[in-house]
């Protein structure tokens, strides 16, 4: 019996962090699509807000137990299934991971959420464009802050993968859909690169889930 379930979408970065821990610790989950457009965005519906009143996915449930929130979903994940691990031990380098993953999580990834953003268009007036726009100069910006403060690799936090790439590997995807121009950001570009050849991060990757449409 499958105890773990996630709700997610494609496409969606958070999600794809999440699939990313999942994958590479080798844990089987049940995958529940939530569609975040069709019909006005099924993470709207009643029967998925009574599980997470925010609307967003990923939402895991292990059990009787569901969690949102997809860096708590990782620490979680990485308390409940050490190994192999994916948080270093030393609490220094911990930390510097926590701050790379937050510097995604909480400062790049909303202001280019499809909630928000769609609020610019529809609320605000905006044109496509001028939203388009908006999404590239603030994952440029903050890109451009990581590759600063980027080491010498091969991966984040140095020798090992951490949660650090699990984050940075969906941003990622976001600035190529997006079309950033990412040739400033080489050191970033070569640890995601190397991140993409890992089993683990292939199968979390947006186009491999099950609700990915059909290439054209
Ligand atoms: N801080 C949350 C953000 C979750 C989030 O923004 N999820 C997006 C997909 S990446 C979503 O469900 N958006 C739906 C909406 O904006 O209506 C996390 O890290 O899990």
């Amino acid at each position: 019996v499958l105890k773990l379930k996630l709700y997610s979408f494609w496409r969606s970065s958070c999600s794809y962090r999440v699939r990313i821990a999942l994958a590479y610790k080798g844990l089987a989950y049940e995958y529940v699509p939530v569609h975040l457009t069709r019909d006005g965005g099924e993470q709207h519906q009643p029967a998925f807000r009574a599980l997470n009143p925010q609307g967003y996915v990923p939402f895991l449930v292990d059990g009787d137990f569901g969690l949102s929130q997809s860096l708590a979903i990782l620490d979680y994940l990485e308390q409940r299934f050490p190994d192999p691990a994916l948080e270093p031990r030393d609490a220094q380098a911990r930390a510097r991971m926590w701050a790379f993953c937050l510097a995604i999580a909480a400062d790049i990834q909303p202001l280019q959420n499809t909630g928000p953003v769609t609020y610019l268009t529809q609320t605000l007036a905006h044109t496509e464009e001028q939203k388009a726009a908006w999404i590239r100069h603030w994952i440029a910006r903050g890109l451009a802050a990581l590759e600063a403060g980027a080491g010498a690799g091969p991966y984040v936090m140095g020798a090992a993968v951490t949660l650090a790439d699990a984050c940075l590997v969906p941003q990622w995807y976001n600035a190529d859909r997006w079309q950033v121009d990412t040739v400033p950001f080489p050191k970033l570009a070569a640890i995601v690169a190397r991140c993409r050849a890992h089993p683990a991060f292939a199968a979390a990757s947006p186009e491999r889930q099950p609700d990915a449409p059909a290439p054209a």
